[in-house]
């Protein structure tokens, strides 16, 4: 069978839509890190909308740290991919042509910064996952005994990480005398803009303290919130496109129906009109940033560590589930009381419509998936809710459940006694911490005691040790069906 390209887009079937345009016209405005699923099915399809309307300037190229796999995957379909979407039994199929190819960091390091550095490029976006930026979950300060991080902090001749990638095509750019980049984080870390300024001040702070000022006065670093659930896709998926399209797409993604982007209204150069393109410009992301990360990604890895403890493989299998959908509902009481939502936010309606987009069942979402990567996402998702209202002396209980929920996966063994492996860059350090350790007490002393996660002070809080020794040790005994019933 073919594979998708330029040549076969013309003989798809007729309900398949395609790019539209003539690709052949586009400009590479847009230079994307980490491009996985997500990208593909968010920022690159707003790009895509940007050249369908007829501004060709916002083509990307895409560029992945580490696997070539993408670049495999892609490169062969000169860029092409089928976002496909479902919302229960309807499906649509639409091939997106904004990406034009993918550069693999490793193997071709020059490259990557030629392409941050030519005139064209105006807009760098990123999703590299929170444990890309290199940054302390807890404190948001630089991680220097991350070997990749050191290493762009000693020498910029090849960097490794996405900072030190940014501040060498940015030097270039300088040197060559071309406009500021606008610099657009998409990850679902709090005040993400502001975290991966930091973050490349911090490294070029170390090479070139002039280059430092320029950046600070000169490049937009724009906040943002992002939200699209993009699920991993399948083989069986694949298969079963090829079928629709006659031809087979290696680079698939699917998704739900749903998509918003706000993004800070701080530019340091041309931009597409993303108003037209249904993004919101808003001088203040925080508090949608906030209730995003707090009601959807809070209950998302709530559902991931007690789903997938109690053999749930799917979200909406876990809502499906009265006592399931009860927890979802109470957690979001008690993080809702911690949002200062911007007006135009309705958190009823909100909720309303998290839930029916959890329990879309064409979606197949895994908890195994959500699941990863858990000491990344946990402060700003629940530990953050649980400071805020201890602050005010109000209750914790369902959100201190998915700490001790988190807590009871470390063990990497589920309550059907099945060992899955838990993917993590802070596994090791987990594990290790419960070497030896039998009581739930313990237990949680000594994951509590990891700074990189946990404040400090919010560690030392007796009502959280308490209420997450008690949950940790139902989860042991009864298993977390049994723990979701209060
Ligand atoms: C999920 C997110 O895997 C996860 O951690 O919570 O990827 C979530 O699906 C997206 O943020 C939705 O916008």
């Amino acid at each position: 069978m073919s594979r998708l390209a330029n040549s076969t887009l013309d003989a798809l079937p007729a309900d398949v839509e395609r790019p539209g345009y003539d690709r052949a016209l586009l400009k590479y405005g847009v230079v994307h890190f980490g491009i996985g699923a997500f990208h593909r099915a968010h920022q690159a399809v707003y790009f895509d909308d940007a050249a369908r309307r007829g501004d060709m300037r916002w083509g990307v190229r895409g560029v992945s740290l580490r696997s070539p796999d993408v670049a495999e995957q892609m490169n062969p379909q000169d860029g092409l991919y089928s976002l496909v979407v479902r919302d229960g039994a309807s499906q649509s199929v639409r091939v997106i042509g904004a990406v034009g190819d993918v550069l693999v960091a490793p193997n071709d390091p020059v490259a990557v910064i030629e392409a941050l550095a030519s005139p064209d490029t105006h807009i760098v976006t990123l999703t590299i996952t929170e444990k890309g930026y290199k940054l302390d979950p807890a404190t948001g300060g630089l991680i220097e005994s991350d070997a990749d991080l050191a290493a762009d902090l000693a020498s910029l001749a090849v960097p490794r990480t996405a900072p030190g990638f940014l501040v060498a095509g940015l030097a270039l750019r300088r040197e060559r005398g071309l406009d500021p980049l606008t610099i657009i984080s998409c990850d679902n870390l709090p005040h993400n803009g502001q975290r991966l300024r930091a973050a490349v001040l911090g490294v070029t702070r170390r090479h070139d303290p002039d280059l430092a000022r320029w950046i600070e006065t000169a490049i937009a670093f724009p906040q943002t919130m992002i939200d699209r659930i993009v699920p991993a896709t399948t083989e069986d998926e694949r298969v079963a496109l090829a079928q629709r399209l006659g031809d087979e797409d290696r680079a698939m993604v699917k998704a739900e129906p749903f998509t918003q982007w706000v993004i800070e209204d701080w530019f340091s150069g041309p931009r597409p009109d993303f108003e037209a393109l249904g993004v919101q410009l808003t001088a203040t992301v925080a508090p949608w940033e906030e209730a995003k990360l707090r009601l959807l990604n809070g209950a998302h890895s709530g559902i991931a560590y007690l789903g997938g403890l109690a053999g749930i493989a799917f979200v909406d299998q876990f809502v499906a589930r009265p006592e399931g959908r009860a927890f979802v509902e109470a957690l979001w009481n008690e993080a809702e009381t911690t949002l200062s939502p911007p007006p135009e936010l309705d958190i009823a309606a909100y909720r309303e419509a998290l839930m029916a987009r959890f329990a879309n069942p064409a979606l197949q979402h895994r908890t195994h998936q959500i699941a990863m990567d858990g000491s990344q996402k946990l402060p700003q998702r629940l530990l953050a809710p649980i400071a805020a209202r201890l602050e005010r002396g109000q209750s914790i209980d369902r959100l201190a459940l998915a700490v001790a929920a988190w807590m009871r996966w470390q063990v990497g063994r589920d309550d059907a006694g099945t060992d899955f492996a838990v993917d993590d860059p802070l596994a090791e350090v987990t594990a290790g911490r419960l070497v030896g350790l039998s009581t739930p007490r313990d237990q949680v002393d000594a994951l509590l005691s990891i700074e990189a996660i946990f404040p400090p002070s919010l560690a030392a809080d007796g009502r959280l040790r308490d209420i997450l020794s008690m949950h940790l040790n139902r989860l042991f005994e009864r298993g977390a069906l049994a723990a979701l019933v209060l």
